[in-house]
């Protein structure tokens, strides 16, 4: 019986260079500031890769969406740029997750996930 030895990869390496060719997906471009997300509602389709770029007015802020499970910070003076591709329709909201009190109130919006 042969054994391959302990794989120290993570999962999550895997589907990050996934996405790394010439394959232009749509942009979706969100700038976070103290004011609040702009835009605030942004509609994306279903099962379509996207390539979302976060960027900050001001400080530094963060761009969470619970439902699919992301999480991202966006720091003043360059862009955050991830894949993203919706695996179910629905209204999933996003927020900072830096803030609490007012701004957390403030700094919100929803992502549209259209069939
Ligand atoms: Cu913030």
């Amino acid at each position: 019986m042969k054994r391959t030895g302990t794989r120290a990869l993570g999962v999550a390496a895997v589907l990050v260079a996934a996405v790394a060719g010439a394959r232009s997906a749509p942009q979706v471009e969100i700038q976070a500031s103290h004011e609040g997300f702009h835009p605030a509602t942004v509609t994306l389709r279903k099962g379509e890769a996207y390539q979302v770029v976060l960027s900050s007015a001001d400080g530094e802020h963060c761009f969470a969406v619970d439902a699919l499970r992301v999480e991202k910070r966006i720091r003043p003076g360059r862009k955050t740029m991830f894949d993203l591709t919706p695996d179910r329709a629905g209204r999933f909201p996003f927020y900072c997750c830096l803030e609490s009190g007012e701004a957390a109130v403030v700094e919100r919006g929803e992502l549209i996930v259209i069939e």
